[in-house]
This record gives C-alpha cells, structure tokens and sequence, in this order.
C-alpha cells in the first residue's frame, strides 16, 4: 500500500540548530541579552518570527516595528552564510539510507518544515530530488503545533492523513502529526518526545522491517 511519509529538515534530516544559535546568539548579545543552547533548544520548530519575539521576552526588551524587521533580516543573512557552506557531509546518519528505501518501494515522500530556508538547505546537500512534495516557512501561515503544514503535504502527496508518517525532532511538530491524525515518529530524546507514537535516536536504529510494518499497516 501507497503511504505518505514526511520529513521535517532541522533536526531531522540536517542539523542546523547548530547555526540558529550562532546567529540568534549574535543578535541577542547585540541587544544585550544573554542566549543560552538550552534557549535555543526551546527555538526548534519554532518560526523565525516567534524565535524573536521570544528572545526580546526572556532579555525583556521593547523594540521598534522597524528594528524588529531589519533584526529578523541581519539573523537571516548571518544564517545564510552558515548554510551556504553547507554539504552532503550535514545529512543526518542513515537519512539517505531510508529516503532510498522508501524510494524503492514506491512511497510517497514529502518535506514539511517551518523554515523558509528549507529548498535552499535540501539543494546544498543534494536531497532535493528525493521529495514528491516540499512543504515549507513559505508555504504556511500557521506555526506547529497547527498541523497545517503535514496536512498541507498529505494533499500535495496524494495521499489521505490517516496514511501518512511524520519524522520530527521537536515536541511541536510531534503534537502537529498527532493531531493531523498522523503516525509520529519522535527523532531525538525520548524523555522530551514521550507524545510521539514511536521514538529513535536517529535513522541508524530504524529497520526496513519496521519501515514495511508501517506501510503495510
Ligand atoms: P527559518 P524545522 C525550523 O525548522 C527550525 O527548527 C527553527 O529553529 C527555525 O526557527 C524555523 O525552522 C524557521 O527557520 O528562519 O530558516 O525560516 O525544524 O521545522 O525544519
Ligand atoms: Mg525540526
């Protein structure tokens, strides 16, 4: 049987969380607000709008319409410059290995992430070609945990939500397959995932056995 298996990027496929906090880091100092990794863990999922607002409340600062955007876009540019250097050697352990698979067995593949860098990080390590459906930051008007972005990737797939797997690494986008009536697959810390239907380290623990029980399902 045909199922629609999406993947979210940061965390998932890639990890540049990494290059988030080197940059969001940048901009909150510059403001004069202390950023820790355990702030940025909080980040992960989270659009890039929200991302500031929730650091200008945590340093509790006030700022312009204006600064907010011209802020949003010096953050963007500093992350750019990271992904531009980006290669096949990010993809996440194993990642190639299942998007082959499931390629192989004629199931339907999509992206659904909520950075609207998503096409340009895919190009720059040569996934792109691997997805039937790229749903990204561009593409939504909602943030997860609004299931809006797999629901909208289940349609462009083809394929009814009931029959579609999400691969996620963030507790919101966990809570977003959940309820778009999805499978959820938990990559990560089980201790922060427990909602997820399933949880794995990374693609190394997951099996083409459990793979064909998913779509046989
Ligand atoms: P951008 P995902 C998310 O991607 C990241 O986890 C999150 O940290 C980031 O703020 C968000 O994308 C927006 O990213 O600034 O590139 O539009 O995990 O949903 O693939
Ligand atoms: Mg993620």
């Amino acid at each position: 049987m045909k199922k629609g298996f999406i993947f979210d990027l940061d965390g998932v496929i890639v990890d540049t969380a990494k290059y988030h906090f080197l940059a969001w880091q940048n901009l909150a100092n510059s403001l004069g607000i202390s950023f820790s990794e355990e702030q940025n863990e909080q980040l992960k999922g989270v659009s890039r709008v929200r991302s500031l607002e929730k650091i200008l409340e945590w340093g509790n600062k006030t700022i312009s319409e204006e600064e907010f955007t011209r802020l949003m876009h010096e953050k963007n540019e500093e992350y750019l410059n990271y992904i531009s250097k980006m290669d096949t050697s990010e993809i996440l352990p194993d990642v190639p290995r299942v998007l082959d698979y499931l390629m192989k067995e004629q199931q339907a593949i999509a992206l659904g992430s909520a950075s609207k860098n998503a096409r340009i990080i895919l190009e720059k390590v040569e996934l792109k070609n691997k997805f039937h459906a790229i749903v990204d930051g561009t593409n939504v008007s909602k943030a997860k945990p609004d299931p809006e972005v797999f629901l909208i990737g289940a349609q462009e797939l083809g394929i009814s939500p009931g029959d579609c797997v999400v691969f996620e690494d963030s507790v919101a986008g966990i809570q977003a397959a959940n309820v778009a009536n999805m499978i959820s697959i938990g990559i990560g810390d089980p201790s922060v995932l427990g909602e997820a239907d399933y949880v794995f380290k990374d693609f190394t623990e997951i099996k083409e056995e459990f793979i064909n029980n998913l779509v046989s399902a």
